[in-house]
């Protein structure tokens, strides 16, 4: 099955143009971190993840959190992309009818669309919402995980929901990549002997070394837990490497290297065993 494979080797199976990029960089720069930066001020936000660059696959932005935006955030983004080799995940959720999505992704004050090589949606809406989105991004190259299953305490997104999930990526497995979710999703919902071969990329938000959890129902699990244990590929770290003191850029690259080397571990582990 695809999670006891390299990820080099799953990315040669890849035809989306985002998820071979993705897997690429994972085996070429030896990790499976992408950092969260939830920075409010333009001047953390770039320098954290200039800092945390050599270290990561993807940097997982939320660009309406940034205060005084303006284009040239992007283009330093870019520049920042480039400069360290990795892929730009914008986790917009979105969530509204085909139509309506279509436009945010592709126009309005971020043009996500030109810039964020995968971003994510809410299934809740149906097919319409891949649709929608794939209209813009396909084209573009561009790359979808389905919110299959979600992080926090008391999540709706559980039994039939995210099976069913599962059943819409796989009608549109050209443009949808693989899930946010808290285990491998590969098979789920399937018939016996059917989807033996597919590979759905996991991205998986919810890790922290330190914490069990924060005061708003956030759950954190180790990279061991959702890399070896849950067979999910890609760890996404927020405060548990940026921190309190955003100033503190040697911790935040400390913090950094550490979780890379806990992520990339736990899947050597992975594919050995
Ligand atoms: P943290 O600081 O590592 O807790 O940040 C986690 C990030 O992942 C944050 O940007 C959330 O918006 C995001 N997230 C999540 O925590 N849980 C989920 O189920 C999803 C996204 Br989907």
């Amino acid at each position: 099955t695809a999670y006891k494979r390299s990820y080099g080797d799953r990315a040669k199976a890849q035809s989306n143009p985002a998820a071979r990029a993705l897997l690429e960089t994972m085996e070429r720069k030896k990790t499976n971190l992408c950092v969260s930066v939830d920075t409010v001020k333009p001047a953390d936000f770039l320098a954290i993840i200039d800092a945390v660059g050599p270290y990561i696959c993807l940097i997982k932005t939320h660009i309406d959190i940034l205060e005084d935006f303006e284009w040239s955030i992007i283009e330093r983004l870019e520049e920042l992309a480039k400069k360290h080799d990795f892929l730009i995940f914008e986790d917009r959720k979105f969530a509204d009818i085909g139509n309506t999505v279509a436009m945010q992704y592709a126009a309005g004050v971020y043009k996500i669309a030109s810039w964020a090589h995968i971003t994510n949606a809410h299934p809740v809406p149906g097919p319409s919402i891949v649709k929608g989105l794939s209209s813009i991004g396909f084209p573009l190259q561009r790359g979808l995980l389905l919110l299959a299953e979600m992080s926090t305490a008391g999540a709706l997104t559980k039994g039939t929901y995210t099976e069913e999930a599962v059943q819409m990526a796989r009608v549109h497995n050209d443009f949808v990549i693989g899930f946010i979710a808290q285990r491998r999703m590969n098979g789920i919902g399937a018939a016996p002997g059917e989807a033996q071969d597919e590979d759905f990329i996991i991205l998986t938000p919810g890790v922290g070394l330190e914490a069990k959890g924060d005061a708003m129902g956030q759950q954190y699990r180790t990279p061991r837990e959702v890399v070896l244990e849950s067979g999910c590929d890609v760890i996404i770290v927020g405060r548990g490497v940026y921190g309190k003191d955003l100033s503190d850029i040697d911790g935040i690259r400390a913090r950094a290297e550490r979780y890379r080397g806990e992520g990339w571990s736990a899947y050597l582990e992975r594919i050995a065993s």
